[in-house]
C-alpha cells in the first residue's frame, strides 16, 4: 500500500532537513511526503522547494497563512486524496515523532487496522522527557475525553497517525473546524463513529530538541470545550 505522510511545519527549519533525510532511507519506494507550510517567517517553506528539487518523493503545500495544525492538515488530505495513496499519515516535524516509527504505522495498516494511532497511553509507549506538569495535562486531556465521548482509545490528541484513504473520504473532513489537539480527537472521533477500526500501537514520544513549541493556552481550551460538543453533536446523529 503506498503511503504519504503529511508534515506540518510552522518554523521548523532546523528540523526539516534532517526529517526529510531520515525519511528518505526510511520510506519505501513509491511512499511520498508532503510538507504543508503556513507561510513560516523562518523561511521553512523555501528550503522545503530546495529540498523537494532534490528529493523525488517530496511535495510541498504552501499556505497563506497559520491557521493551526487543523486546517493544514485538512489542506494537505485534501491534496493526498487527489492521488493514488492508499496511506496517509500525520507526523510532527520536531521529532517528538520517530520517523523510523513510521513503518510501524504502516505495517498496522497493512494489518487491517483502519487507523493507527501512535501511542504513549498503552502498554510499552511512553514520554520519558515530561515533567510532572506536562504529563498531568496531556494525560488528563485523554482520560477526560475518553470518558467525555465514552470511547476505548487511551491516546486520543496523539498526533501520529495512520488513516486508510477510505477513512478520510468517508468521516465528512470539510465539517470539521478544530484547531488544535482538538482535531486529533475528533479525527479518532469520527473513524470510531464511523466504525472503523482503530487500532492503537505504543511509541516512545520524545521532547523536542531544536525550534519552538507551538503549543499555547487557548489549544488546551479549544479542546476542553470541543470534547462535549461532539458527544452532543453524536447524540443527535450528526457524526
Ligand atoms: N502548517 C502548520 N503547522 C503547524 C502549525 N502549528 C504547529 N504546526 C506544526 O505541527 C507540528 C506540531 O507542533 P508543535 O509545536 O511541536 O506542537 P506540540 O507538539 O503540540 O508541542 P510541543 O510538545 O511543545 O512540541 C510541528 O511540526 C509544527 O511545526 C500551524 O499552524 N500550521
Ligand atoms: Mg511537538
Amino acid at each position: 500500500m503506498r503511503a504519504t505522510v503529511c508534515i506540518p511545519t510552522y518554523n521548523e527549519r532546523e528540523n526539516l532537513e534532517p526529517m526529510l533525510r531520515t525519511l528518505a532511507s526510511t520510506l519505501r519506494d513509491g511512499d511520498r511526503v508532503l510538507v504543508i507550510d503556513d507561510a513560516s517567517p523562518d523561511g521553512t517553506g523555501e528550503l522545503a522547494d530546495r529540498l523537494a528539487a532534490e528529493l523525488p518523493f517530496v511535495d510541498v503545500l504552501h499556505r497563506p497563512q497559520k491557521e493551526g495544525l487543523g486546517p493544514a492538515y485538512l489542506a494537505g488530505f485534501r491534496h493526498v486524496l487527489e492521488t493514488d495513496a492508499e496511506l496517509v499519515l500525520e507526523m510532527d516535524c520536531d521529532f517528538s515523532h520517530d520517523p523510523k516509527d513510521v513503518l510501524r504505522l504502516i505495517a498496522a495498516a497493512e494489518g487491517g487496522a483502519d487507523v493507527v494511532v501512535g501511542s504513549r497511553y498503552v502498554a510499552g509507549g511512553s514520554i520519558p522527557a515530561w515533567g510532572a506538569v506536562r504529563r498531568v495535562v496531556s494525560f488528563g486531556g485523554s482520560v477526560y475525553a475518553r470518558l467525555a465521548l465514552g470511547v476505548h482509545v487511551r491516546d486520543l490528541t496523539a498526533g501520529f497517525k495512520c488513516f486508510r484513504r477510505v477513512v478520510l473520504e468517508t468521516i465528512d473532513i470539510d465539517a470539521i473546524e478544530a484547531k488544535g489537539y482538538a482535531f486529533q480527537i475528533e479525527m479518532t472521533y469520527r473513524a470510531l463513529r464511523r466504525g472503523f477500526k482503530v487500532v492503537e500501537i505504543p511509541i516512545t514520544f520524545v521532547d523536542r530538541d531544536q525550534g519552538g513549541s507551538k503549543m499555547h493556552g487557548s489549544i488546551v481550551l479549544e479542546a476542553m470545550w470541543r470534547v462535549p460538543l461532539l458527544r452532543v453533536r453524536a447524540l443527535r446523529g450528526r457524526l
